[in-house]
Formats: structure tokens, C-alpha cells, sequence
């Protein structure tokens, strides 16, 4: 469909995506989306392969620096995984998993009714979220025709051709830079038995086992039964953040774990007195979180009934369930780029990028989850800024190396800067800024006490959250910030910011709280400002 002239409404964009997408469903080839300017001949300065977050912002940015782009993706709608499988259902889950946890821990006090496990339905959930999605798939295409004027192909797959040729469709478009940005998919473990399929079983075009799901099966095609319990492969963010949505809608939830969780390869800088803390509180809320142990199969023919593992003393076991989701962390699908352009991968298939994206293949670049960690979206995003400033002559580099982290339990918990161990370690002389304070056990003070965990304050104070401020005392700067509760992830990525520019104590006591704010920094650290030595608190 040309679209080139037509301006439609965000209620069409939702008509023409919907129809798009269940026609592929029921496995029909539909017809592509088509915003090019072919007025303009068939030649780009750049071409985005993958329309995902990295693939949209690098179009945006070289609109802006008035090059010519074009943006091809797989899908009738921009945006990518994000607003389909990954990102936006993950936070609907967990803001779900955050108040099926409140329900749970207030039922049947104030005006709250029994928490009713029946109606806690993953299900539904699912339903809600594949019910809405839709909308946001259309103000993204909306949104980079009408505000942007981005050019894009969707509904199409791009087949790259060599560094300066991609077909679409059979028709073929040449560019001066090519920019790769497909993103990655669940990596399945190669030593764990029985995670795909049988050859054989009646499954349709289904990779994983019966009762076996990761992030994007879960929704697409989508579980289509209420499990009983929940078996976890992985200790990744994901295994974390969905384990605690499962967990809150009443299903026991399971985590089977080689590594100590929240000290997996992919994170860093994870504070040891924040880790206990969220793990404690997942452990309270009844999940099971087995760590050092060997996944060895997932169990069953026809459909998932259990895993079998060894565990960290050598004994094997078996974890009975109808439903296994795997969080095994994520890896880049690059074959095609190394056949038809022999780009240099590493070790895990991602491809190798310097700090400006550029690969080994010159005028080739490679942004988002293609050149692996962090798979994070602001580093997707800036990815393909970046990209788009070196296409547009500009010299711009892009190190993610540091950057403020997050991730959901039934808590969000944020973190940026060094860990207490890291700063004493780099500093020698620090001061930490803590609630509730060392040597105070959680239920003995309802700090941090804020919006969000007001009641459980008056009730249970040991539920309040937990937060550090790390001070160098020889510069008086902030080290490091850490928090567990609600409502933070804002400032966490203005603290990000205040960090590298080098905030002290005395600046952070001179700023204007918003009393009661989620982090209490300004008010802790304006309790020690103007000390000549610092100590901590
Ligand atoms: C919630 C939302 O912004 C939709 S998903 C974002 C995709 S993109 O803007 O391309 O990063």
C-alpha cells in the first residue's frame, strides 16, 4: 500500500496494522507499507535494516541533519520488539505485579477486599496487553510519517545484498551507508535438552516445547493456559522481572539460576546490601530461588512437565510444572550480515562496533541489540543518533560502558554509580548515606518512608524500600546511588547525569526537595552538608 499521499488517522493506522497483523498470523503474505518518496529516485544517503527503537531514532536524527534515509522492518509498524513483545508488556506486567502486591499485603484492611487469587489471571493480562499494543504500533508509524517524515518500508523483509544494495520486495535501493539494526532474540542454552519442540510433534510453526515460553511466545502466540506453577530458566532481568509478575498472580514461581541472582554477567554495579535486599523481599513474597545450580532438560514429550537440574551440592532434582519460561538472557541473529558482508562478529555473534558504530565493513554500521550489552534503550536509541551524526560528517562517539540501571520486582530498583564495595575500593575514604541505616533492621523503621509505601510505613515498616547515597569524602562528590521502592526511575536518570558532572554533598543538600520524594538524597545529604568530615549516616 502507497501512503506517500495519504495522511491517515491514528484510528486508521490502528485498522490497517490490526488487519496486517492477523493476516500474518494465520500465515498470509500481506502487502507491504510504503512510505518512500519515489519522486526522488531509488539512491539513500542511509539505509536502517530494522525499524526498532535504534532503527527510528537513527531515521529521526538523519532527517534532522537533512540526509536522505530510508527504514525497512519486518513488521506492518515501527518501534520494534519494544511496543509488541519486550518493553511495554514487561511494564504492564510489572506495574500489574506491583499492585496485585499491594492488594495482596493490604487485603481486607482500610476499604481493601480479599486479594481473590481467581481473578489474578496471566492470561487476561496477556489478553489486556495484546488488546492495546495496537495503538501504539500505530502512533509510531503516525508519528515518523506525519511529525518526522521518515521514508520506511514495513511489513517487508530487507535482504542486504552487499555494503551498498538492499532489496525489498524485489525491488532493489542503493545507499551510501548501510545501518543494521535487527535486534536479538532469547538465547536457548544448545546444552539444555528438551527446551525446543520435538521434530514431529503436531506444534504448527512453533520453536519451543509445549508449556516452554520466552518473553515473545509468551505473547506471540501467547499462553493459552492459567499455569499452576512456574519454573524459571535463567536469572536474567527478564527472569527477575517476569518471575515476580508470575509470583504476585498467585502462580508459585520457581527461579533456577547458574549465578547468584542480580550478579549475572549483564548487570553491573549491583550494591550487596540493595541484592539482599530484593532478593529477601522475592523470597517474602514466596518465590523459590534456587542459585548455583546446572539446568540439564526440560521434562516431557508432548508438553513441559518439569525441569531436571543439578544442583549446586551435586544431587540431581527435578522441578515439577506446567509452565517453563526461559530467561537465559539475549543474543543477535548476525549470520546473514557475516554471509553477505563478512562483518566481524565476537564470540557470542554480536557484531564488533567502535565507539562511533562503525563495523569492520567501512560504511556499514551496527546499533542496538545487534552489537550486544547492555540491551537497554537508551542505548538502542543513541545507537543509531549516533550512527546518523558519523553518516552526516560529524565525529561522535558513544560510550555506554556507564549508564543508570534498573529493573522491576513487585519494587522497581535503580541504580547508577558505584557500589559501596566499588567506591570504597576506588576511593579508600567514603561515606555512606543509607535507609534504613546500618545496624537498624528493616521493621524497625518505617523509612524510607514515601509516596507509594505511605501505608506500609503505618504497618509494615520492613516493606518500605531501601536506598544508599555514596559519598567520596576527599571530593565531597556522589559516588554512587541506589534504591529499592517506587517512583525513582526519573531522577535516577537525572542523578546519571549529576554524577558525571561531578554533584557534591553540598551541592545535593542546596537542591529543592519536593517533600516526601521517592529518594530521600537531597534530604540526607543536606543532613550532613557543611560537615568539614564527612561520615556517613
Ligand atoms: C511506549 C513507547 O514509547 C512505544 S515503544 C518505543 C519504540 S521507539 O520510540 O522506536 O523507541
Amino acid at each position: 500500500m502507497d501512503l506517500h499521499e495519504k495522511h491517515l488517522t491514528m484510528a486508521e493506522w490502528e485498522a490497517l496494522i490490526l488487519a496486517l497483523i492477523h493476516r500474518a498470523e494465520v500465515g498470509e503474505v500481506a502487502e507491504p507499507l510504503e512510505n518512500v518518496h519515489r519522486e526522488k529516485g531509488s539512491h539513500y544517503d542511509v539505509i536502517f535494516v530494522g525499524g526498532g527503537a535504534g532503527g527510528r531514532f537513527g531515521s529521526a536524527y538523519s532527517q534532522a541533519r537533512g540526509l536522505r534515509q530510508l527504514v525497512v522492518d519486518k513488521w506492518p509498524f515501527l518501534g520494534g520488539s519494544c511496543p509488541h513483545q519486550a518493553c511495554v508488556p514487561h511494564h504492564l506486567f510489572s506495574e500489574l505485579a506491583r499492585e496485585m502486591d499491594y492488594m495482596r499485603w493490604n487485603a481486607e484492611t482500610l476499604f481493601f477486599p480479599k486479594f481473590d487469587d481467581a481473578k489474578a489471571s496471566i492470561v487476561e493480562a496477556i489478553e489486556v496487553f495484546k488488546n492495546g499494543r495496537n495503538n501504539a504500533h500505530a502512533f509510531m508509524n503516525w508519528q515518523s510519517k506525519e511529525q518526522l517524515d521518515m521514508e520506511y518500508i514495513l511489513n517487508s523483509w530487507a535482504t542486504v545484498v552487499d555494503k551498498n544494495t538492499v532489496e525489498v520486495n524485489g525491488e532493489t535501493f542503493s545507499c551510501d551507508n548501510l545501518v543494521l539494526a535487527t535486534g536479538a532474540g532469547t538465547y536457548l542454552p544448545p546444552e539444555i535438552k528438551g527446551l525446543l519442540a520435538e521434530p514431529g510433534t503436531p506444534l504448527g510453526d512453533r520453536l519451543l516445547k509445549r508449556g516452554v515460553y520466552d518473553f515473545s511466545a509468551l505473547i506471540d502466540p501467547g499462553l493459552d493456559y492459567e499455569p499452576t506453577s512456574c519454573v524459571i530458566i535463567g536469572g536474567s532481568k527478564i527472569a527477575i522481572e517476569y518471575g515476580s509478575f508470575y509470583q504476585a498472580a498467585g502462580c508459585q514461581t520457581t527461579i533456577l539460576t547458574r549465578r547468584q541472582l542480580m550478579r549475572t554477567e549483564s548487570l553491573h554495579h549491583v550494591d550487596e546490601d540493595l541484592r539482599r535486599y530484593v532478593v529477601k523481599n522475592m523470597k517474602l513474597r514466596g518465590m523459590e530461588i534456587v542459585e548455583g545450580c546446572e539446568i540439564l532438560e526440560v521434562l516431557g514429550t508432548e508438553r513441559a512437565t518439569g525441569v531436571r537440574v543439578l544442583l549446586a551440592d551435586g544431587t540431581e532434582d527435578v522441578f515439577e510444572t506446567d509452565f517453563v519460561f526461559i530467561g537465559t538472557g539475549e543474543r543477535p541473529p548476525t549470520k546473514p550480515y557475516v554471509d553477505a558482508l563478512g562483518i566481524e562478529v565476537d564470540e557470542k555473534g554480536s557484531i564488533k562496533v567502535n565507539s562511533r558504530m562503525q563495523t569492520s565493513v567501512p560504511g556499514v554500521y551496527a546499533i542496538g541489540d545487534l552489537i550486544g550489552s547492555p540491551m537497554e534503550m537508551f542505548k538502542a536509541r543513541k545507537c543509531g543518533m549516533t550512527a546518523a551524526k558519523n553518516i552526516s560528517g560529524e565525529f561522535a562517539e558513544f560510550d555506554f560502558s556507564e549508564y543508570p540501571d534498573f529493573l522491576h520486582t513487585t519494587y522497581e530498583v535503580t541504580w547508577v554509580g558505584l557500589t559501596e564495595d566499588e567506591a570504597r575500593e576506588q576511593y579508600g575514604d567514603i561515606s555512606v548515606l543509607q535507609m534504613p541505616p546500618k545496624g537498624i533492621e528493616d521493621h524497625e523503621v518505617c523509612l524510607p518512608l514515601s509516596e507509594g509505601t505511605m501505608l506500609y510505613g503505618h504497618s509494615r515498616p520492613e516493606l518500605t524500600g531501601f536506598q544508599k547515597a555514596i559519598y567520596d569524602n576527599r571530593s565531597r562528590r556522589l559516588v554512587g546511588a541506589h534504591h529499592v521502592g517506587y517512583g525513582a526511575k526519573d531522577a535516577f536518570q537525572y542523578l546519571d547525569h549529576l554524577i558525571k558532572k561531578g554533584i557534591t554533598v553540598d551541592e545535593m543538600g542546596e537542591m529543592n526537595e519536593l517533600f516526601l520524594n521517592p529518594e530521600h538524597f537531597i534530604q540526607l545529604s543536606r543532613l550532613r552538608a557543611g560537615n568539614r568530615d564527612l561520615t556517613s549516616l
